[in-house]
């Protein structure tokens, strides 16, 4: 069961949508188009622009998972130590704006104690992060899980240790409501297929596009390629994928396969890549090689960094679709709910937004 709720105006806001949603109240200050994904154009004035989450049902009464049908003690957040476990290195502006979104809600909120750790992109190092920050006394987590397997091992010493799980960013293949309370974060699918609709508009659905894949896995790499390869597939049967391979979410891979891919595929005319970094990797090796990135090759990405907006700006990029990574306000607001004996919804999809020619010049400013 998924809720929605809208809100762009404040964190405030949308936490007061939130809260008023998923206890059933008709929150039409919420509430938004049904499909929420439609994208609303970022102005300049979303300079910290949060995440707006669009309410597409009430949540039914007796489901989600309440304070007691998971089992942990009530707790203050303003006497409490949460734990936030961030997977990837912070060489990500994705990263650095997820983990600085939740230092400042916490602080804003006044919580007793923040614990963060960054396992570096590594499974082993996140498990024993979340296994640590229980041993400091962690009474919430906040997880963003590298894998969508593998946290068993942290999952069952937060259990043993009654201290819920929230999830945000990538979502586990586990039991919701035992193993985690929630997943907090974007319709992965639906930012393939957008891509994929942004692809069409700026090669005119025909040419040959590779396809920059994220790190394997993790539910985001599966939906962004899922969504992207339907739509196309759908919608511009001229548009040949020639090229699936991965860049792992990082600069420098992106780079590296798309210098590889120049040589081995000539006939490239679009790039799609699962995030930014690695679409900004490619315009490198574009560049490198005598070719104009945004023109002769298409470039389309996910994530809204301010980098990759920056370069819709400069000629060389044709769009971004925005994975928002500030999940503080929803976060803390989510757990706000839960401690108040709310029922939480399994999924809380956020709604993203899109950058292009038309609008990136005056919303980079709201790029993180
Ligand atoms: C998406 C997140 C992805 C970002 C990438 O929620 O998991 O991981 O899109 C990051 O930038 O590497």
């Amino acid at each position: 069961m998924t809720i929605r709720l809208s809100g762009r105006r404040s964190r405030s806001l949308a936490a007061a949508c939130l809260l008023l949603a998923t206890a059933s109240i008709a929150a039409t200050a919420c509430s938004k188009s049904e499909d929420g994904n439609s994208g609303a154009t970022p102005g300049a004035s979303d300079q910290a622009a949060q995440q707006q989450v669009t309410q597409s049902a009430t949540v039914p009464a007796g489901s989600g998972c309440t304070l007691s049908a998971y089992g942990a003690p009530k707790l203050d957040l303003k006497n409490a130590v949460v734990g936030f476990s961030q997977s990837e290195k912070e060489d990500n502006p994705f990263r650095i704006a997820e983990t600085q979104s939740i230092k400042d809600e916490a602080k804003k909120i006044g919580v007793k104690k923040l614990l963060t750790t960054d396992a570096q992109s590594q499974l082993p190092k996140q498990i024993s992060d979340i296994q640590d920050m229980l041993a400091q006394g962690a009474q919430l987590l906040i997880v963003a899980p590298l894998n969508s397997d593998g946290l068993e091992p942290a999952l069952q010493a937060a259990a043993a240790k009654h201290v819920p799980v929230i999830t945000i960013d990538r979502k586990i293949n586990a039991t919701s409501c035992k193993d985690y309370v929630t997943f907090l974060g974007s319709n992965f699918v639906e930012q393939g297929k957008r891509a994929a609709d942004a692809m069409v508009k700026a090669t005119g659905g025909k040419g040959q596009v590779a396809i920059l894949l994220g790190a394997s896995g993790n539910n985001v790499t599966t939906d962004r390629t899922k969504g992207f390869v339907d739509e196309l597939t759908a919608k511009a049967p001229g548009l040949k994928i020639v090229a699936q391979q991965t860049g792992d979410f990082t600069r420098d891979k992106g780079q590296q396969v798309m210098e590889q891919l120049i040589q081995s595929k000539p006939g490239i005319t679009a790039v799609y890549a699962e995030n930014d970094e690695m679409g900004l990797g490619a315009v490198t090796a574009l560049t490198s090689a005598g070719k104009k990135p945004g023109k002769d090759v298409k470039v389309v990405s996910v994530d809204g960094t301010r980098n990759a907006v920056q370069a819709i700006v400069d000629g060389h990029y044709n769009a971004v679709i925005e994975s928002n990574p500030r999940f503080g306000p929803l976060a803390f607001a989510t757990a706000q709910k839960f401690y108040s004996g709310e029922a939480i919804p399994e999924n809380v999809i956020i709604t993203d937004r899109a950058y292009d020619e038309g609008n990136a010049a005056a919303s980079v400013a709201g790029a993180f």
